[in-house]
C-alpha cells in the first residue's frame, strides 16, 4: 500500500504482526481514487486483541470491490478465508520477487500453485521494495472498480489520525530495538499533540504488560529509551516535515492485550 500510494503510512519491521489496524491509504488522481485497506496478516487468533485484528480483516473483505491477497515467492499454504469469496475479483500478488536472483523455477512453482487453487485470479507476481510490476497492478485495479462518485474529499490520504501515525511510528522503533514479548506488549497513546507554526509538541504514553518490562524499556540509565526517542524523533519529523519536540511516559497497563475494555480505550 505504500509503495502504490507513495506514503509510508502503514509502519514496516522484519517481524510479523505488525500491522493491528485497518489502515486506509487514498490514491486521488485526476478522476480516480482508489481507497486501499491495509490489514493485520491473518492468523488464528489466541487472545482479544488477536480477536479484534481478526475483525478488521473480516470487515475490510467484506467492504472490498477487489481483494489484493499479498503472498511471496517461495511460500506455498492455504488460505481458507479467500475459498469462501465468490463475486469479488481476487488478484494475487506474489511479492518479493526481487530476492529470487534468476531462480526463476521458483517463481515458477508460486504461480502453479496459487494457480491451481484459484484457477479464475489473476497471479501478478511484484516487489513492493523495488516497485516492479506496480503500474501494471495499478491498471489491473482501475480497470476492475466501476464508476462510482469519491468517498472521500481529495486532499485524504487516510482515515487515520495524526496521533494515530505518531503511535504507530513510535511502535515501529520499538520493533527495532527491542527484543522478544517487548514489541508485542507495547500499545502507544499519543495523549498531546499540539502543531505551531515551526514546531510539533507531541506527549506520548508507552504502555508495557508488566512492571518488569518497564525496565527493559527504558535501559540502563534510560539509554534505550533515549535511543527510541532520538529514532521516533527522526521519523515523526520527516513524516509531518516539521521539527518534532517528543516527551514520553512509561507506563504499565496490566495485560492489556487480553482486556477488552483497556483494547476499545487504545483505539481497538
Ligand atoms: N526483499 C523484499 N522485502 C520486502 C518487500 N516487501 C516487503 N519486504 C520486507 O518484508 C518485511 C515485512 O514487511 P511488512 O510491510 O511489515 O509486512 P506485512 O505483510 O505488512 O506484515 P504485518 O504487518 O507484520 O502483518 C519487511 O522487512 C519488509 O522490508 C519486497 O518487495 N522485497
Ligand atoms: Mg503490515
Amino acid at each position: 500500500m505504500n509503495s502504490l500510494i507513495g506514503e509510508k503510512l502503514s509502519i514496516i519491521t522484519h517481524k510479523p504482526q505488525t500491522t493491528r489496524h485497518r489502515i486506509l491509504g487514498i490514491f486521488n488522481k485526476c478522476d480516480l481514487q482508489i481507497i486501499f485497506s491495509d490489514t493485520p496478516g491473518v492468523i488464528s487468533p489466541t487472545y482479544p486483541m488477536q480477536k479484534i485484528m481478526m475483525q478488521y480483516v473480516e470487515e475490510s473483505l467484506e467492504d472490498a470491490d477487489i481483494i489484493l491477497f499479498i503472498t511471496e515467492i517461495g511460500k506455498l499454504y492455504h488460505f481458507p478465508m479467500l475459498y469462501n469469496i465468490k463475486d469479488v475479483p481476487i488478484i494475487i500478488l506474489i511479492n518479493k520477487i526481487d530476492k529470487i536472483q534468476m531462480k526463476y523455477h521458483i517463481l515458477y512453482d508460486t504461480i502453479n500453485y496459487w494457480h491451481k487453487l484459484f484457477p479464475n485470479s489473476e497471479i501478478l507476481p511484484i516487489s513492493a521494495l523495488k516497485k516492479i510490476n506496480q503500474d501494471l497492478l495499478m491498471y489491473k485495479i482501475k480497470t476492475l472498480l466501476s464508476e462510482h462518485p469519491p468517498y472521500y474529499p481529495k486532499e485524504f490520504l487516510s482515515n487515520k489520525s495524526e496521533r494515530f501515525f505518531v503511535n504507530e511510528i513510535i511502535r515501529e522503533k520499538i520493533f527495532f530495538l527491542y527484543k522478544k514479548e517487548i514489541p508485542y506488549s507495547v500499545e502507544i497513546n499519543t495523549e498531546f499533540f499540539k502543531e505551531e507554526k515551526t514546531l510539533i509538541h507531541i506527549y506520548s504514553s508507552i504502555y508495557v504488560e508488566r512492571d518488569s518490562q518497564k525496565g527493559i524499556l527504558i535501559g540502563k540509565k534510560g539509554l534505550t529509551l533515549k535511543k527510541l526517542k532520538f529514532f521516533s524523533i527522526k521519523s515523526i519529523e520527516s513524516f509531518f516535515r516539521k521539527k518534532i519536540k517528543l516527551e514520553f511516559n512509561v507506563k504499565v497497563c496490566l495485560n492489556w492485550r487480553y482486556d477488552y475494555k483497556r483494547l476499545k480505550y487504545f483505539g481497538y
